[in-house]
């Protein structure tokens, strides 16, 4: 299918914001101005990008411990989420939450997550909402390999297949558990499969490939907006960083990252593919890479500058407020 020029420059606007966000917290967290632990999703861009484009804001989706990119596919505002990532007062959750704890309701972003396995529950929940109200919203889980072998999650596959729930669960699958290889933890030949055994449709896609990703989830996301219940995709992308800034990774060798930098980049793999095919220009795309630099470069500045919440914020935000 042909996606048009604007859903292209769309696409690849969210995957070089993302990139930018990272790259750039990689490098601004040296400076110990970063507080708590950041879990970086560079290289894993086409996955939450290809999902998020088929959503809505009113559509839901609860993500990880490794959460900008999915909060930024799904439209958080960049700005406020760096704020909260430096726990600055004007942050997405007034500088409470900080990186593994984003949420945007507005945005349909139900919240990074800092318990492995803990999104599937909270997601199904949403679908039932969603199911219960008669709407045709969506939502959408987000986890890991790690994340796949939970009982939570298999608990919330099951539930999904059992009320048919309008859920499509991708599983993002970047080879590593924290330092434990998926191919040791994951006692299935795929995930994919694994799913599929709960009684839903589930593919496996190559998870640098756009395309790949943008067709699957868009397949997955009608069945589920049009009543026929769940499916699951398998995405496989490896992350350019450690498991968390200031990882080692003993566990991994120089040559790998430097091939996955090489070959492995989404973005790269991208533009090779809209350029060659005439899909859109490098100008737009090259417009579009000034653009997004220059958002991160006023993001940084302003979250540096911000002020930290004070004592007086401690009780707010604590109860909601029905
Ligand atoms: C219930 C629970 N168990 C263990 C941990 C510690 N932990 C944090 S991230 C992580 C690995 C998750 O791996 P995966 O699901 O593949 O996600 P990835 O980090 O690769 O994105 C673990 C074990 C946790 N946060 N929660
Ligand atoms: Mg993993």
């Amino acid at each position: 299918m042909n996606l048009g020029n604007n859903i292209l420059l769309d696409a690849y606007h969210r995957m070089k914001s993302i990139r930018e966000f990272e790259e750039r917290i990689h490098v601004e967290n040296t400076t110990g101005e970063i507080p708590g632990f950041v879990h970086l999703y560079a290289g894993q861009e086409a996955v939450a990008t290809g999902v998020c484009l088929q959503l809505r804001d009113s559509d839901y989706i609860g993500s990880t411990h490794r959460g900008h990119g999915h909060s930024i596919a799904k439209g958080c505002d960049i700005k406020a989420m760096m704020l909260e990532i430096y726990g600055k007062k004007g942050g997405l959750c007034a500088g409470k939450g900080g990186s593994m704890h984003i949420a945007d309701f507005e945005k349909g972003m139900l919240g990074a997550n800092a318990i492995v396995g803990g999104n599937p529950p909270l997601v199904i929940g949403a679908a039932l909402t969603a199911k219960v109200k008669g709407t045709d919203g969506v939502a959408v889980s987000f986890s890991g390999d790690g994340a796949s072998n939970q009982g939570t999650t298999f608990e919330a596959m099951n539930m999904a297949v059992v009320l048919k729930l309008p859920v499509v669960f991708i599983f993002e699958n970047n080879g590593y558990g924290e330092g434990t290889g998926c191919d040791y933890a994951v006692g299935a030949d795929s995930i994919a499969k694994r799913a599929e055994s709960f009684g839903m449709p589930a593919v496996s896609v190559d998870g640098t490939d756009f395309f790949a990703v943008e067709a699957a989830a868009r397949e997955a996301v009608t069945r589920a907006r049009t009543g026929q219940g769940p499916s699951a995709i398998e995405a496989s992308a490896m992350r350019f960083y450690g498991h968390f800034e200031g990882d080692p990774q003993a566990y991994r060798s120089a040559d790998e990252l430097a091939e996955l930098r090489k070959t492995g980049d989404c973005l790269k793999i991208f533009r090779a593919r809209v350029e060659k095919d005439q899909l859109v220009t490098a100008d737009a795309l090259d417009q579009i890479d000034r653009e997004v630099a220059d958002l991160i470069d006023e993001a940084v500045d302003k979250a540096r500058k911000a002020d930290f919440p004070t004592s007086d914020d401690l009780l707010t935000d604590v109860y909601v407020s029905y």
